[in-house]
């Protein structure tokens, strides 16, 4: 049998700098996917790997759904690609009508980008270029959050709340400040759904609306659920108090719904579970199921309508991407949303989230399960630490996970994070649980 290295990597593994990877440890002992079909992924040997976390988020609709494939065949043949500045192709305002239909309120003008992101930093640029539009070009700063993940875009670490990934580069965007994390274990352990406790803490914008005072904030920016810092589903009334003081003091509320968009919290955005309006939501991932490269922003009329004076042959927001709207993207995008639609994937993720939560939290009681947390088709697990260091014990079961039980998890520290495809059955959840426990167990 030839190695794994020979069989399918006929390159060095050597020259591919992986993306948030322990590169060493990959390459000296690779987990390689290479293909991948409805709730599985296969490897070069032919094993099949249940997909417990969408691939990262994204792969909604699960793998390689035929209606997707043959859009994006189709699209490749046709048209494949024409350039996004002054000139348009049918599939993207197509797709962008489709989004701002979805989307709640007066949330309806969508523009693209090709990643979280991108998208993040668009939705930026957007409420700095538009306090500028709207004369009060002092409001400048932005407010993030502890523990939140924005992208890894200047904008977004610094928005960002998440240490490892800002540590590391310097002074990042001048005039940011954070609101504290709403995470609290001695309040909120295993909780399905929202917690009870934490509204209060969207209080703490005012303190920092006296610290710096109003008329120099632009926007606030926040996951309406954290996802990537381990599944942090936002306190009951937590999101509408926040709402509150935003439209007390004039400041733009953005939710970044990259992870949340597209029915994974059951309803086609977060805004809506949580009958929360902001002025901007980004998204990417799911839009068209992960299976080419797309984000955007979905900005309320008043926003866009005021970039809508001047001379009409003047740019109006000078910002945009070659790839903005692409055409395999937006193709991919819209046969996605069908598909979306016509199995009712959001609802069912809303009907299969009371099941879910109870089958997650069966593990609790579970060898080093220190707190579960679910929401929509979505949980986390936090593992207590091994005492040689943070994220070993969760590495290995990512690792073990792969090699020893057939599934994909994803992991973020101690914490294993849950979150697969919606399409995914009651029997499959069963299945998915019942291999978590058993690694769980083998990484006692
Ligand atoms: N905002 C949010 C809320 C995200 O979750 C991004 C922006 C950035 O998206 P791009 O497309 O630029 O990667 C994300 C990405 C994890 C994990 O394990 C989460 C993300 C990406 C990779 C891993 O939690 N989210």
């Amino acid at each position: 049998m030839p190695a794994l290295r020979d069989l399918h990597a006929p390159n060095d593994l050597e020259a591919f700098w992986m993306p948030f990877t322990a590169n060493r440890a990959f390459k000296a002992n690779p987990r390689m996917i290479s293909g991948a079909k409805d709730m599985h992924y296969v490897t070069p040997e032919g094993r099949k790997i249940l997909d417990g976390v969408a691939g990262l988020w994204c792969c909604n609709a699960g793998h390689n759904r035929e209606p997707i494939v043959e859009a994006i065949r189709a699209q490749a043949g046709e048209l494949d690609y024409s350039p996004a500045f002054q000139f348009g192709h049918p599939k993207a305002f197509a797709l962008a009508s489709r989004i701002a239909a979805m989307a709640p309120g007066d949330l309806d003008h969508v523009f693209f980008a090709n990643s979280g992101s991108e998208a993040v930093d668009t939705a930026l640029k957007i409420a700095l270029a538009y306090w500028q539009a709207k004369g009060e070009g002092r409001r400048t700063r932005l407010i993030g959050r502890e523990r939140g993940y924005h992208g890894v875009g200047f904008g977004g670490i610094s928005v960002g709340g998440i240490v490892s990934n800002r540590k590391m580069f310097g002074t990042m965007l001048a005039g940011v400040d954070h609101l504290p994390h709403t995470y609290d274990r001695s309040q909120q352990a295993f909780t399905k759904g929202e917690p009870e406790w934490g509204a209060h803490l969207a209080d703490e914008l005012e303190r920092i609306v006296t610290l710096h005072d109003a008329s120099t904030i632009a926007a606030v920016i926040v996951e309406p659920m954290a996802g990537s810092t381990g599944v942090l589903p936002p306190p009951k009334g937590y999101l509408k108090r926040l709402r509150g003081i935003c439209d007390k003091y004039g400041i733009l509320l953005i939710f970044d719904e990259v992870i949340s968009g597209f029915g994974r919290l059951g309803t086609a955005f977060a805004a809506e579970r949580y009958d929360v309006l902001p002025d901007m939501i980004t998204f990417a991932k799911a839009v068209n199921s992960g299976t080419v490269p797309m984000g955007g922003v979905i900005a309320r009329k008043g926003i866009h309508d005021a970039f809508m004076s001047g001379p009409e042959h003047v740019i109006e927001l000078f910002h945009g991407y070659t790839y903005s709207g692409h055409p395999l993207a937006a193709a991919a995008g819209l046969a996605t949303l069908d598909l979306y639609r016509e199995e009712k994937l959001f609802e069912r993720c809303a009907a299969m989230e009371p099941r879910w939560a109870d089958a997650v939290m069966t593990l609790k009681g579970l060898p080093n399960v220190l707190d579960i947390r679910t929401v929509g088709l979505v949980a986390a697990i936090d593992l207590a630490s091994l005492p040689d260091g943070v994220g070993r014990r969760a590495f290995d079961a990512m690792d073990r996970a792969f090699r020893d039980f057939d599934l994909m998890i994803r992991v973020t520290g101690d914490t294993i994070a849950l979150t697969p495809p919606l399409i995914i059955s009651e029997n499959g959840i069963d299945e998915l649980i019942d291999k978590v426990g058993r690694v769980i167990r083998a990484v006692a």
